[in-house]
């Protein structure tokens, strides 16, 4: 199996970090391919921590090629920190290691302060972003009018793009009483920050296209999971980019052929970060418990993610959507000690069972689970819950 990309079947936060290391051992070379400096996960390697935001986990072995894709929102700033900050703790970082799509889109300082804006507003839907900017520059890729890396090499090219783009910020900006975004102040620290981007600049695909060719074995590290996915998640309550795994092959520059297998890494239970639907969620000491024991904290932000059982449901739909192959099931442990654990087999909706989460924000959130309950010793208790019989098997 040469090329696998690890994916996140749930709202992310399975434990992928772990995982991805683990196999990012046997790999040639490791490539994100979607999301930003919102992902977050803590890699011990020989004794040492560390902590990646927006660097592939490969960065941190010997002899690994790290790409960050096309797909990839890149805040030049935050990437030079995090590459300064694993430099200090003895890590080899160089063009040699690590490349970057030319064609990836840049997060602007403005994309942080809109996203902040938007999540301090009083009216409108409440994400509970991270606030690094994800959603916006996201926004400006798919409006056309983004900066992208490949444009950092020429100082009329950001001038000419800001200059589109800045006219419909501003616009923005007035609407919600921000002040306009000084253009030569952007551009003289774009221009500082090049220096510093450009020698990893690259056409990625073509490194990926001569690995493949090569018998290179590539893997592919997912960010967030599932369930954050723009179009197949629990919208508006997701992040801006797809994050399934199909997107590894856009997201990086390879045909859908070059993904061999598919790792959905899953928890056996379940959290989310920010706000949306959560059929599952226990809000009592039971799931206290579970993001005590779990220690269930963002490795982003710090804020701690809100626990519920386990949900069979979304699960099985996230591996249809993402063609998931196999699953890695971690935090099992984090169940020990608890007298009955119970997994949701179905949903009620308005009286009846469904048997998916359906797309409609409203009906996401009036989804009830229906649970099959487990005594500690793995004796399913007699008789299930009202409707538990509504999944087919597969
Ligand atoms: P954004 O910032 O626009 O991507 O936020 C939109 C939604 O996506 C969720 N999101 C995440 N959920 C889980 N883990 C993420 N990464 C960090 C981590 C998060 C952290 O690994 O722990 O440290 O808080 C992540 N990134 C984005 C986010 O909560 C919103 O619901
Ligand atoms: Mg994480």
């Amino acid at each position: 199996m040469a090329n696998v990309v690890v994916t996140g079947s749930q709202w992310g936060d399975e434990g992928k970090g772990k995982i991805v290391d683990w196999l990012s051992e046997r790999a040639d070379v490791v490539v994100r391919f979607q999301g930003g400096h919102n992902a977050g996960h803590t890699l011990v390697v020989d004794g040492a921590v560390y902590k990646l935001s927006l660097l592939p986990s490969g960065i941190v072995r010997k002899g690994k090629i790290s790409v960050i894709g096309n797909g990839v929102v890149i805040d030049p700033w935050a990437l030079c920190d995090e590459i300064a900050r694993l430099r200090d703790q003895g890590v080899d970082i160089s063009p040699a290691n690590l490349q970057i799509a030319e064609n990836a889109t840049l997060i602007l300082p403005f994309h942080r302060e809109l996203d902040a804006l938007r999540e301090d507003a009083t009216s409108g839907v409440k994400i509970g972003t991270t606030r690094r900017g994800i959603g916006p520059a996201y926004e400006d890729k798919v409006g056309r009018r983004a900066v992208r890396i490949c444009d950092l090499a020429d100082k009329a090219a950001i001038e000419s793009r800001l200059d589109g783009l800045l006219t419909h910020h501003n616009a923005l900006r007035a609407g919600l009483g921000a002040k306009s975004i000084d253009k030569d102040a952007i551009v003289a620290d774009l221009m500082a920050i090049a220096a510093d981007v450009l020698p990893y600049k690259a056409p990625v695909w073509r490194t990926l296209a001569k690995a493949r060719a090569a018998g290179k074995r590539i893997l592919f590290e997912g960010a967030q999971g599932q369930m954050l996915d723009v179009d197949h998640g629990t919208y508006p309550f997701v992040t801006s980019s797809n994050t399934v795994a199909g997107q590894a092959a856009g997201g990086a520059g390879v045909g859908p052929g070059a993904l061999d297998y598919v790792l959905g890494i899953t928890k056996a239970y379940t959290t989310r970060v920010g706000s949306g639907p959560f059929p599952t969620e226990l809000e009592d000491e039971t799931g206290r418990h579970l993001g005590e024991r779990g220690r269930e904290f963002g490795t982003v932000t710090g804020r701690s993610r809100r626990c519920g059982w386990f949900d069979a449901v979304m699960v099985r739909q996230a591996v249809q959507i993402g063609g998931i192959d196999g699953i890695a099931l971690t935090k099992l442990d984090v169940l020990d000690g608890l007298e009955t654990v119970k997994i949701c087999v179905g949903y009620r909706l308005n009286g009846e069972m469904v048997d998916y989460l359906p797309s409609d924000m409203e009906g996401q959130a009036a989804v009830e689970p229906v649970y099959e309950t487990l005594e500690a010793g793995h004796k399913a208790r007699k008789g299930r819950e009202a409707g538990a019989t509504c999944l087919p098997r597969r």
